[in-house]
């Protein structure tokens, strides 16, 4: 099904941080079993992109300064690194968001590398035209980078089972998944991708 479709496309692997993972400090249910789902899966694509949730101490979204959520990924912590099983050989791009203390992103559109280049500005530097999500979490910064990757003109892929939700109310998940679809993202499954996909080579990365 997507033999041959992959060269122009990139993994982007939102937010897999321990404190989105169980016994983090904004704990995602099942959030730590997505990673073997995207170990397998980065092979076959040429360009593998991670982000990071990465606040100061003081960020607006946290309860002591009014915002929905207890302090989570703050940088420099250990709850802000990637999950310790995550293989990072293939990854060629970290991005970060969400860093002043006056504003939130969910989006990953609005993070910035380590030459502070925007997401978009990479992707389209390299050719990429289709994108495959995965991540934490499927009702916040997965709905939002996924959404912004469709306005910003790219073919985009939600890879279902390689997401979990914070579910703050019991469907977030799957209502999230219902408005990527109707924004007109394909819900696809990692054993569909891997099924007829070679692995990308090194050179291609
Ligand atoms: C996220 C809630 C707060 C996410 C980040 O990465 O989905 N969710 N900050
Ligand atoms: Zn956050």
């Amino acid at each position: 099904m997507m033999k041959n479709t992959l060269k122009d496309a990139a993994l982007i692997l939102v937010d897999i941080q321990n404190d989105f993972c169980p016994d983090g400090a904004l704990a995602v249910a099942e959030g730590d079993q997505i990673v073997a789902v995207v170990n397998r899966m980065m092979r076959v694509f040429p360009l593998v992109i991670s982000t990071q949730d990465w606040h100061p101490p003081n960020h607006i979204s946290f309860k002591e300064q009014g915002g929905p959520w207890p302090p989570h990924c703050v940088r420099g912590t250990r709850g802000a690194e990637l999950h310790p099983a995550l293989k990072t050989e293939t990854i060629k791009y970290y991005f970060r968001k969400a860093s002043s203390a006056d504003k939130d992103a969910y989006s990953e559109f609005e993070g910035v590398d380590e030459n502070n280049r925007k997401l978009d500005e990479v992707l389209k530097s390299l050719g990429v035209r289709k994108l495959f999500v995965a991540g934490l979490a499927t009702d916040y910064c997965v709905l939002a980078t996924v959404l912004d990757g469709l306005e910003n003109g790219y073919e985009v892929y939600a890879v279902t089972d390689a997401m979990r939700a914070v579910n703050v109310n019991p469907d977030d998940g799957e209502k999230a998944l219902e408005e990527m679809a109707a924004k007109g993202a394909r819900l696809v499954k990692s054993d569909e991708i891997l099924k007829g996909s070679k692995p990308a080579s090194a050179a291609a990365r």
